[in-house]
């Protein structure tokens, strides 16, 4: 589903609400909502809780923001959110394996769960289709970020052959595994040399663990003089760039083109001088955070099941067009 799309069902679904706010709101008032959050120090998540914070003012419930960084911490968040009568809560979850456990945990209680970016998978490695579902699209996002390396690459004149391109991955969360696989594929398809795509497996997916997993791999490949560097997301491609710098490498010399649009992008972009972090491929968090509780809510309220799985899309932003496409998607 498109990003238009599914903000139009967000729009509808608020002005109907609007529509019928005095009675919605006398019957409701008191619906509760967990909005569990693996990163919650990321500003992506900030953005995607406070958006689903703000809807809830709007339409006359509560949303409950919590950590929930590992397992344990998400079990007790669980049971502090049903001794606060929370009919369920939205999650990213810190690992998608933990799917099977946190649904146990929350039918215990009776609770209604949404992910959203990161999907639940069951102990057969599949998706667990049963619990509905809103991420990005994650392969067709990568490819847009491998398209803009290979533009960007033109646009300096630069030749493939001599090119370094550094590949963080996390082959343990499916959508970080999509997203790599969408850019390397788009890179290939441009004609870039397999032989020199570098992986760095990175063990989370924030800023220092795909510092940790680039910088050994830069060290050991100084001979190229030009790298690309790409990830799931743009705090691991910032963990990249800042490896690059580390080794000496320029600003001109580095194109990393990251994932989300939140925060972590735009101080990249307010800095008065370039760096290597060439773009991001934006999506819109609010959306993410209000379509989520939004969906969560009707299904409380309404017993109207959410879609199993809606893919949103995403928005190339670069330091020239950022403030731009901030404002389009609502950041
Ligand atoms: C994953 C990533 C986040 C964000 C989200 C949509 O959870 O870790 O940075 O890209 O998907």
């Amino acid at each position: 589903m498109s990003f238009t799309s599914t903000f139009t069902r967000l729009t509808l679904g608020v002005s109907l609400a609007l529509g019928t706010l005095g009675s919605a709101q006398a019957a409701n008032d008191d619906v509760k909502m967990g909005f569990i959050v693996k990163k919650p120090e990321q500003a992506w998540f900030i953005n995607e809780q406070r958006a689903a914070t703000e809807l809830g003012e709007e339409m006359g419930f509560e949303v409950v923001r919590l950590a929930g960084e590992d397992g344990q911490q998400v079990l007790s968040a669980i049971d502090n959110l049903n001794s606060q009568g929370a009919k369920g809560f939205v999650i990213c979850p810190p690992d998608v394996r933990l799917g099977p456990a946190i649904m146990n945990r929350a039918n215990q209680y009776g609770m209604k769960v949404v992910t959203v970016d990161d999907r639940f998978v069951g102990s057969d490695g599949e998706p667990i289709e049963d619990v509905p579902h809103l991420g990005m699209s994650g392969y067709k996002i990568g490819q847009q970020v491998g398209e803009a390396i290979a533009a960007e690459m033109e646009a300096r004149g630069w030749d493939p052959q001599e090119v370094a391109a550094l590949r963080i991955t996390n082959y343990e969360l499916p959508t970080a595994k999509e997203r790599t696989d969408g850019a390397t594929d788009a890179l290939l398809e441009w004609g870039f040399p397999e032989d020199n795509i570098l992986d760095a497996p990175q063990q989370n997916t924030d800023t220092s663990s795909a510092f940790s997993a680039a910088s050994p791999v830069i060290s050991k490949n100084g001979d190229f003089e030009h790298w690309v560097i790409y990830a799931l997301n743009e705090e691991s491609v910032l963990g990249g760039v800042r490896a690059s710098e580390q080794y000496g490498l320029k600003a001109e010399d580095v194109i990393g083109v990251g994932i989300n649009g939140s925060g972590a992008a735009f101080a990249e972009f307010s800095r008065e001088n370039p760096t290597g972090f060439h773009g991001t491929v934006a999506v819109s968090s609010t959306m993410h955070g209000r379509q989520t509780a939004e969906d969560l809510y009707t299904w409380i309220t309404e017993g109207e099941k959410p879609p199993a799985n809606t893919e949103t899309s995403g928005t190339l932003m670069t330091r020239d067009n950022w403030e731009a496409v901030r404002e389009e998607l609502g950041l």
